[in-house]
């Protein structure tokens, strides 16, 4: 029979859903395996053959996992609120569910083509009201929740409130905003509107002033990477620093949580490091600082602030103080004096967006007028204002010690202030140093020194940290911080296409919709851009207000702010619907809760999780720390919600390129030349679709077809002639970049399942290399995996027996099971397919006819090549599905060689090698080798003294 692959793939397609053969369901009695993809955004483009690597991969171990008796979940689903969709929307008044739903199809017909083991009757779509029901139920159970930071844990906001009513906030240790010092008395005077601001000091998820980029012309806050140069990165309209209210989530609570998780799952050691710098604890001292004003009046006014310093010991090199512009200290520090410097500086500030303030390495700043006191030397310093300090972080005051950091070298060289060297070594010639190690050498600074017998020379700088840090928690300037680098996340968004936020807004606090009330559904709207008051576009929502008696939305026109309420605009951002989504795979369908009980008992967790290391601090914090809150309150039963993690790399593009030849006149049509004649020519180099061209030969009549500019185009072939005749050629150059439609490099897995069908594509893409490494596409080499498929058919396709295989037969399918099933287990899968390439060369060379044996090599393929895996498996009169196989056990004793082979050096220089028996005494070798003709060249005229023989390995003969 032929390998008909067309025939075959739809065939088993259609069979595994009749049958239902992905369908999971919870069995008590098995072992459960649980494998999950990174859920794809559904993108207009559709899938390239870059996309399903991943999936691949994992579809893999999830048919092997099955293959060995577990029960696997392999959901699928689609991260579907977004960005582009909406983008299109505003373009073209397309409703973004429509466009969603229409890629969402698309992106289905072509994963079905690749045959995955998905059990799509758990699919989740993040804007299906049904799913993000529980997104919004999370919102607001972190908004009833505080962090306690004794427990480590969130709690329920009333126990707070019923702390407040005794104590006041002594003795809270919680998560908060600012410190807040109420005694029970002041809280149980406030009224309800009050205590409400007061206990969004606390919640989770609160509504917080934070610095957004704004952009006001198109009405919305945009990311760090949005913002180029102080514009907008689409349109170039100017952003600026803007405090706005947003929702936020309390992601730094959990910062100690989630350092510590990062040792307890098994993710490759550069994305835990890229999370811990991200998480960024660090350990350092804050220290009291007195300040004194210069006035008008004459009487200077003086104060105290708190600086955060990771090097108390440099305390003597103090040689000025810096506040972040965003400081609240910053107000009352200028004087009057230098206000209008100041007013100046603020506004440049203003234009700047984080990321650039920290990549910039330009210096800039203003002096205040303040001095600081410090507590150490009695010696006044200047208190300067500069945007390298940042306000989100430690206290937003730094001590400046130029000697030893570099950042405030450069500040200290530019404003032309003192630098004082403090440990032995330290070279502060030059501008990045640091002396983390050394000896103190400098302290006290003779004379000003004020605190009695207190020196650090002679010490190491850790000790002298230490020392600095016991003494000012003792003196009661200072106290021990550990601070984190970690913030926590906005979490509004100005947009259309996202989760509406379950609240509405009373006396200007917001309240929650009861929880019954859920999901809240995102309303109509006529356009999808902000509304002309700078609202976002829920503002244009008609039937969007909270009739709060009848707990239903209603027509906004009825607000009257006793009963009707309006509601939230904003939406929520991008990563909501993906936090927790891998809870609810577990329990698709359960409408009372996010995950039922025993489903989440069985499943627990993520075993295997597949996805591109892109998502190392947005996705895998978020999710993480989206699990570690529903973990407080016992909804998921993990500390960690994916513990093995695999970074699938990327597949680039192969571009090709054809040259045009420079023009000052572009009414005229254009002449290309070819990549051997190019050089003589000014040319301007231009992407060409990769699938017009073959073998990096342009089809020309393709070419002219193309583009309508390209019409009447004119050429200078390879040969540097400029006719076209039979035989010559147009030669493209070539590259490998990203794959992206825009390169015109895209390679569409469907056209590869309908030319060398599914299995074969599989194959490949494991076969192009480690699965983590990053490899361009080359569609020439898909033949030789299907060649090693038709091999593999044929096997199968003569009189099979039952007769006993050859002990060579036994031996190449034992080593086979042994490497493939070490090769899955370590993702080497590339290695795998070559091994079963070399296994069926070999059967076919000892024709190998018996059927069990056979049928063994149909289960070892199935995960990688499950189409032919089932046809021959039927063939052979296998029962059921393959899936449902068991995965052979190898045997030792078929893989015990009869022979060894022995390299035979003469003094350590290896010259030849020799066949033993594989139990050949040591004596027996060296008899063999000594009676070898080609020993006795070596020997001759020499004496021997000393023969060693490594077993297995090599035999070294000593002469003299
Ligand atoms: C004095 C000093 C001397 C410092 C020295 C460093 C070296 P990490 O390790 O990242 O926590 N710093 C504190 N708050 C800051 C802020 N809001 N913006 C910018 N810089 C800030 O860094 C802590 C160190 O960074 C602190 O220790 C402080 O400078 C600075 F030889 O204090 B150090």
């Amino acid at each position: 029979m032929e390998y008909n692959f067309n025939d075959i793939e739809k065939k088993w397609q259609q069979k595994w859903v009749e049958n239902n053969t992905y369908k999971t369901v919870e069995k008590e009695n098995k072992k459960k395996f649980y494998v999950l993809n990174m859920f794809p955004y559904p993108s207009g483009a559709g899938l390239h053959v870059g996309h399903p690597l991943g999936y691949i991969a994992s579809d893999i171990y999830a048919r092997y996992k099955r293959l060995q008796g577990f029960n696997v979940l392999n959901p699928m689903g689609y991260d579907a609120y977004g960005l582009p969709a909406e983008q299109y929307a505003i373009q073209t008044g397309q409703h973004p569910a429509i466009t969603t739903e229409k890629n969402i199809a698309r992106y289905r017909e072509q994963l079905d083509k690749i045959g995955f083991c998905f059990d799509w009757d758990r699919e989740i779509r993040t804007c299906d009201p049904k799913y993000y029901h529980w997104t919004q139920w999370a919102f607001q159970l972190m908004f009833t929740s505080y962090f306690d930071n004794n427990l480590q844990k969130a709690l329920p906001i009333d126990n707070i409130i019923k702390h407040l009513s005794i104590y006041g906030t002594d003795g809270l240790n919680v998560a908060q905003n600012e410190e807040l010092n109420l005694t029970a008395a002041q809280w149980n005077a406030m009224n309800e509107q009050e205590q409400q601001q007061v206990l969004m000091n606390y919640r989770i998820a609160y509504l917080g002033e934070t610095m957004v980029n704004w952009c006001p012309e198109l009405g919305t806050v945009l990311a760090n990477d949005e913002v180029v140069n102080g514009v907008s990165e689409r349109g170039g309209y100017p952003v600026v620093q803007k405090k706005m209210k947003q929702w936020c989530l309390r992601v730094s609570a959990y910062a100690q949580r989630l350092l510590e998780g990062l040792n307890t799952v098994d993710w490759t050691e550069s994305i835990k490091e890229t999370q811990r710098n991200w998480i960024g604890r660090s350990e350092g001292t804050e220290m009291i600082f007195q300040s004194i004003t210069p006035t008008s009046e004459g009487e200077p006014r003086k104060g105290t602030f708190t600086i955060f310093t990771t090097r108390a010991d440099t305390i003597f090199g103090v040689s000025f103080m810096v506040l972040a512009p965003e400081s609240e200290l910053v107000k009352s520090f200028t004087t009057y004096k230098q206000q209008k410097e100041v007013e100046d500086y603020l506004s440049y500030v203003k234009k700047r967006t984080e990321l650039e303030r920290m990549s910039d390495r330009k210096v800039t700043g203003v002096f205040s007028g303040s001095y600081a006191i410090n507590p150490f030397t009695n010696e006044q310093i200047p208190i300067w204002i500069s945007e390298y300090v940042l306000a989100g972080y430690g206290t937003g005051a730094i001590m400046a010690v130029p000697a030893h950091d570099s950042r405030d070298y450069a500040f200290a060289k530019h404003f032309n202030l003192p630098i004082i060297p403090l440990i032995q070594g330290a070279d502060i010639s030059h501008e990045s140093f640091d002396a983390k190690e050394g000896i103190v050498i400098n302290s006290p600074i003779k004379g000003k020194f004020s605190i009695d017998g207190f020196s650090l020379n002679g010490l190491t700088v850790k000790e002298a940290i230490a020392k600095t840090k016991t003494f000012v928690t003792e003196k009661q300037i200072g106290q021990v911080k550990i601070n984190y680098r970690l913030r926590n996340a906005i979490f509004s968004r100005q947009r259309y296409w996202g989760e509406p936020f379950p609240v509405y807004y009373k006396n200007n606090m917001p309240y929650m919709l009861p929880e019954e009330c859920l999901p809240l559904e995102l309303p109509e709207v006529d356009k999808y851009e902000p509304t002309e008051t700078g609202e976002p576009p829920l503002g244009r929502a008609p039937i969007w207000a909270w009739n709060e008696a009848e707990k239903k939305v209603v027509n906004k026109s009825l607000i009257d702010q006793k009963n009707i309420f309006a509601l939230e605009l904003n939406t929520m951002p991008g990563f909501a619907g993906s936090s927790a989504y891998y809870l609810r795979y577990m329990d698709p369908h359960n409408n009372k809760t996010i995950v039922g009980k025993k489903a989440v008992e069985y499943w627990q967790n993520v075993d295997l999780y597949v996805g591109g290391t892109e998502h190392a601090t947005g996705h895998l914090i978020y999710s993480r720390f989206w699990n570690k809150f529903l973990f407080d309150y016992g909804y998921s039963v993990k500390e960690e919600p994916f513990q093995k993690l695999i970074n699938q790399g990327m597949i680039q593009g192969r571009s090709n390129f054809v040259y045009r030849i420079n023009t000052e006149d572009h009414s005229k049509d254009p002449v290309f030349v070819s990549l051997g004649q190019k050089d003589k020519y000014k040319v301007t180099p231009i992407h060409v679709d990769v699938n017009i061209v073959h073998g990096d030969i342009l089809d020309i009549k393709a070419f002219k077809a193309w583009r309508p500019e390209y019409k009447n185009a004119s050429f200078i072939f390879e040969d540097g002639s400029k006719k076209y005749i039979e035989g010559v050629k147009y030669k493209c150059g070539w590259a490998i970049e990203k794959m992206s439609k825009s390169m015109f490099n895209v390679v569409n897995p469907d056209l590869i399942v309908n030319q060398y069908g599914a299995d074969t594509l599989r194959l490949y893409e494991m076969f192009l290399g480690p699965i983590e490494a990053s490899k361009p596409w080359d569609t020439n080499g898909i033949d030789g995996c299907h060649r090693f498929l038709r091999k593999f058919w044929k096997l199968f396709q003569q009189e099979l027996t039952n007769d006993e295989p050859s002990k060579d037969s036994l031996k190449s399918v034992h080593k086979l099971i042994k490497k493939v099933t070490s090769d899955i287990e370590s993702f080497s899968y590339n290695t795998a397919i070559s091994a079963f390439m070399i296994c069926t060369n070999e059967l076919g060379q000892q024709k190998c006819t018996n059927k069990k044996l056979l049928k063994q090599l149909i289960i070892l393929i199935a995960p990688f090549a499950p189409h032919i895996a089932e046809e021959l498996w039927e063939q052979l009169g296998g029962t059921g599905s393959i899936c449902d196989a068991q995965w052979p056990i190898y045997d030792d004793k078929y893989l015990k060689e009869d022979q060894m082979q022995l390299t035979v050096s003469f003094n350590g220089k290896a010259r030849f090698q020799m066949l033993f028996a594989a139990n050949a005494s040591n004596d027996e070798i060296q008899n063999k080798v000594l009676k070898e003709k080609k020993s006795q060249q070596y020997i001759a005229g020499k004496s021997i003294v000393k023969i060693i023989i490594v077993p297995k390995k090599i035999i070294n003969i000593v002469l003299k």
